[in-house]
Parts: structure tokens; sequence; C-alpha cells
């Protein structure tokens, strides 16, 4: 698989997480941010609940062919939002930072959209709904700084942490790819790029290995 991009090279590594800071400028963050506004009309956040049936504090939805869901029967990827319509497209401007990152021909299947309000996390998960472990995660974060966690592929594996800021892109690959991350607090109001002063951020992840 041709996976030779820029990512290879640049940025701290942290326990294999790949964190490349301030990839995009203001403006391209911007940019971003319109590119979601009408995805965001097309599919509205909703607030998922675990499998145990406990409210995520996360707002979440998806662009693309498929987008991951959470309800009672469990997490998985479907091909429509929960309001029974298709996912809109994943914006351009993002397939073509998935390619500058990573180098792939290969588009991703989903761009997972997450919002944080003051207060939300996430707590320590692995990406593990997909069908083909071999390609990357990226992640893209936009708006409040948040204090994201970085373990190993154990759970037990001892953890490190770093502050996220608007504009740092993070690669999960290799052993990283099913690392276990959780997001442990955001600053909300750090940043002016959302006007609610919370965060978004986006996963794009190869869903199906076809
Ligand atoms: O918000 C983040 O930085 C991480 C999000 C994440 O791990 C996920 O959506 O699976
Ligand atoms: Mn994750």
């Amino acid at each position: 698989m041709k996976f030779s991009g820029r990512n290879q090279t640049e940025g701290e590594v942290v326990r294999g997480f790949r964190l490349l800071r301030g990839w995009l400028d203001a403006d391209e963050q911007a940019a971003i941010l319109a590119d979601l506004r009408p995805v965001l009309v097309a599919a509205p956040f909703q607030r998922p609940v675990t499998p145990g049936g406990k409210p995520m504090s996360v707002r979440m939805t998806s662009a693309g062919r498929l987008g991951w869901i959470s309800d009672r029967r469990g997490y998985r990827y479907a091909a429509l939002h929960p309001s029974g319509t298709p996912w809109p497209p994943i914006p351009p401007r993002i397939l073509a930072l998935w390619r500058d990152v990573t180098g792939l021909e290969r588009a991703p299947d989903c761009c997972l959209i997450n919002h944080y309000a003051a207060g939300a996390r996430m707590g320590l998960h692995q990406d593990r709904d997909e069908g083909d472990f071999s390609f990357p995660v990226v992640s893209i974060s936009l708006g409040a700084e948040a204090l994201f966690r970085m373990g190993g592929t154990e759970r037990s594996e001892g953890t490190e942490s770093r502050w996220l800021h608007s504009g740092d892109v993070v690669v999960m690959h290799g052993p990283a790819r099913l690392a276990w991350h959780g997001v442990d607090r955001i600053r909300g109001g750090s940043s002016t790029l959302l006007s609610d002063g919370g965060r978004i951020n986006l996963t794009l992840r190869v869903v199906t290995s076809a």
C-alpha cells in the first residue's frame, strides 16, 4: 500500500501517535469550518447513547459513504444518518488534507465529526469498528484546546497526554492505529474559531478494505 505522505517524517511522535502541530493555518481552519456548515445542516449533530444507554457528552455526526453511530444496539458504521437520510459527502478540502497527510489514493469512507462543548470528554477507547486496520486514522482539531490522552494497544499500558490546538492533525498508524486514546477535557473558550467556544474534531477513517 502506498503510504508516503508527509506524516512519515514530520512532527512529534508520542507513543506512536504522530502529532502534526499547526498543520492548518487560521484561514484553512476557517475554510474547513465553512465547508462543514452545509454538512451539519444535512446531517445534524446527535447525542449518541452508549450500548449501555448512557448519553455521551460529545455530539456526533458524519460525512461520507458511512457514518459511525452508537446506540443501544452497539457501535457500528451505518449508511444512513439516524434521521434516515444518507450522510453528505466529505468536503473536497478535507479529502485533500487526507491525501496530503497520508499520500494515499484511497479516500476515507467516513469523516466522523465530534462536537465538544465545555465539559464534554471522550473516555479512553480504541477505534476498532473498521474492517482494515492497515489504513491510518487522521484526526483534525478545530477550536478549543483538548487534552488528548494516548496509550498503547493494551488498556493496562501507561498513557501520556498532550494538549491539542486548533489546526493540529494527529495520525494514528502502525502500532498506534489500535492504541487506546481519549479526550480528558477541553479548555472551553480557548479559541474563537467556533462561536460557542467549543471544539470540533474530525476523524477520517477507511472502513472497508475493498
Ligand atoms: O476528539 C479527539 O481528538 C479524538 C476523537 C476520537 O478519538 C474518536 O472520535 O474516535
Ligand atoms: Mn478514537
